[in-house]
């Protein structure tokens, strides 16, 4: 005691006073919020220089500060919290920052929350995804090609760097998807990513950009090669008029390599190492829900670095938690979207997954999360569902999961023309999900080779596959480009361009006069089938029950209380005749079923049994006449 009091005398006296250079404040996290939020105060995150000692001070009615602000050691950021009135006027507000060495503001803007009718709805089995790389899409703005802000990234030619696809490109397709009977978009991630050459991730020997957005450089702004924050709201309340929900692809679990915070974190604990010291991703999720684990190999999985250099940020800080949730809020409060898709979903703590969840709930109650679990063992992706407390206590709460153990056995069937029978073995394993019927179904993705450069792949089997998806149960996810069987055997070639997306292509697949005949009639075919999904409700929301499986063929129903419609696949080279019961289906003998995709004839049932005949690699799908 006596020590440290003659130490800090000592110190107090020894060193000199220099006088505080005047603050400076660069950036405030959120910029804006709203009134009548669940989230009140809000805490703001001011980054800046000269900030210790600082005093803060709201400028105008209806907002203030409630206690005094947090300083990180090295005077660069402040933790403020900030109380708005509900009945606080809509507008800006000076913040004003006050230190020893002077005194600076800025701005903060209060907003009206939107509405709730029509923004913030969810997704659900009646919604079709269509996932849009958005760089690789559609460039309504040559404009924002190779803005100021980062000059030279944009090369068609090189499928690392930025090609010039936007939020106007997006808007300009409404139509185009519409069309094809979706009713939800998942746009890849639209955060402010770097804005210089990434050399510490290099690519056939090269250095890459962050065109596909999961490089976050800014939480709070939007990539300047996508548009603008305004834009982006235009494009979700186009959608909305066309009853089209958007859903956010969201990144928590890491920060791209050249954000300001990997050299100057806001608190010490901010990432989980530093970028001289760091684990490293091992990837052994499945540690993650041994009941056995290994500490540090589950820390390695957890903690580790992506890569070995995207900064694994540390949601147990509880100032990175209030961060990244208010994050969340922000970008669906100031937009009004509808749903996120989350990556890397299984790296971050399902502790912090249970509060991130019931903040969002807590404000928008419709809302859905889908997360992404890379992997294809259903023990393992249903351990992050939530709806069920786990062996260590919590319910993360998460809505959905994209359903990636169906993913292999759909490609293996019907890309590889493996054996049909993977798929509803694969779905018998349902009962592990609390709710499966909210997985997000798909048969392409932008982190896997396209469906028709597996080899073997066929149209015919690219069809069958569309209509397994379109009619099983879960919300299907399309991918771009799939629909005009577009190829890509890797991840970087799975993200070419849409043909006609962009100025100067040669053809508008877009439009029917720029699709051959083969992309023509796979287009027309998904379309129908996601129109009978949309005319057929048992399709969306029917139980799904299996009828009959063998090696290469499968029959399913989709039953509500009032009706059936029996989807029936033939996988195999030849003609199949397919027989199963359909009794318990309220099917009474003489009742006669038509195919409404027309590849069978009328059948009847005759001793409580339909007999369907199906070519090649054909389906069917069956209601009543
Ligand atoms: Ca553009
Ligand atoms: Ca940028
Ligand atoms: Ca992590």
């Amino acid at each position: 005691m006596w020590v440290g009091w003659l130490l800090g005398g000592f110190l107090a006296t020894a060193v000199p006073v220099f006088a505080q250079a005047p603050p400076e404040v660069f950036k405030i996290d959120p910029p804006s919020w709203w009134t009548r939020s669940s989230v009140n105060p809000v805490r703001l995150l001011v980054r800046g220089r000269n900030l210790s000692g600082a005093r803060a001070q709201v400028g105008g009615s209806g907002v203030r500060v409630v206690s005094p602000p947090k300083t990180n050691d090295s005077g660069t950021y402040l933790f403020i919290d900030v109380a708005i009135a509900s009945l606080a006027k809509p507008g800006t507000r000076q913040l004003k920052i006050t230190t020893p060495g002077g005194t600076t503001q800025t701005a903060f803007e209060v907003l009206s929350p939107l509405t709730r009718s029509g923004n913030f709805r969810g997704f659900s089995p009646d919604d079709i995804m269509y996932l849009i790389m958005i760089d690789r899409f559609s460039d309504g703005d040559p404009s924002n090609n190779d803005p100021p802000q980062s000059r030279g990234l944009y090369d068609r030619e090189n499928k690392y760097y930025y090609h010039g696809g936007d939020f106007q490109g997006v808007i300009n397709r409404l139509g185009y998807l519409k069309d094809l009977g979706v009713t939800a978009i998942w746009l890849t991630p639209w955060y402010d990513n770097y804005d210089r050459l990434n050399e510490i991730e290099l690519k056939e020997g090269k250095p890459c950009t962050g065109f596909h957005g999961y490089n976050p450089q800014d939480f709070y702004s939007v990539e300047e090669h996508f548009g603008t924050l305004s834009k982006l709201r235009e494009l979700v309340a186009a959608a909305h008029r066309l009853g089209i929900k958007v859903v956010q692809d969201e990144v928590a679990n890491h920060t791209g390599p050249y954000h300001p915070w990997v050299d100057d974190p806001p608190t010490p604990t901010w990432f989980n190492g530093t970028r001289a010291h760091h684990l490293k991703n091992v990837f052994q999720t499945w540690e993650l829900h041994d009941p056995r684990p290994v500490e540090i190999l589950k820390r390695e999985t957890m903690e580790g670095w992506f890569l070995d250099f995207l900064p694994d940020l540390n949601q147990h800080d509880p100032e990175v938690a209030r961060y990244l949730i208010q994050n969340t809020l922000w970008w669906i409060g100031v937009t009004g979207l509808d749903g996120i898709r989350m990556d890397t979903w299984q790296y971050v703590p399902n502790s912090f997954w249970r509060d991130w969840n019931a903040a969002l709930k807590r404000e928008y109650p419709n809302f859905k999360v889908t997360g992404e679990v890379k992997d294809g063992d259903t023990a393992h992706t249903s351990f992050f569902q939530g709806g069920r407390v786990r062996f260590d206590g919590i319910d993360s709460g998460l809505d959905s999961l994209l359903d990636f153990p169906l993913f292999y056995p759909i490609r293996h069937a019907f890309a590889e023309e493996k054996h049909l029978d993977e798929i509803p073995k694969m779905l018998a394993k349902d009962y592990l999900y609390t709710n499966p019927d909210i997985l997000v179904t798909l048969l392409g993705g932008h982190d896997d080779g396209r469906f028709m450069s597996e080899k073997g792949a066929t149209i015919d089997g690219l069809k069958l596959a569309n209509t397994f998806v379109l009619t099983t149960r879960g919300v299907p996810q399309l991918y771009y480009g799939d629909e005009i069987a577009m190829t890509g055997p890797d991840e970087a070639t799975a993200r070419k361009d849409f043909p006609g997306g962009f100025p100067g292509d040669k053809r508008n697949a877009f439009s029917r006069e720029g699709r051959n005949r083969d992309e023509q009639e796979l287009f027309e075919y998904i379309r129908r089938v996601t129109q009978l999904r949309s005319e057929l409700e048992p399709l969306r929301r029917g139980a799904l029950i299996t009828l009959h499986v063998s090696e290469q063929q499968y029959a399913y129903a989709r039953t509500t209380k009032s009706s059936a419609v029996i989807t029936v696949i033939n996988n195999d080279q030849k003609t199949a005749q397919v027989e199963f019961e359909v009794s318990a289906l309220g099917l009474a003998d003489g009742a006669v079923l038509i195919d409404r995709l027309g590849v069978t004839k009328e059948v009847r049932v005759e001793n409580g049994k339909l007999k369907v005949t199906l070519p090649e690699r054909s389906a069917a799908i069956v209601v009543r006449k």
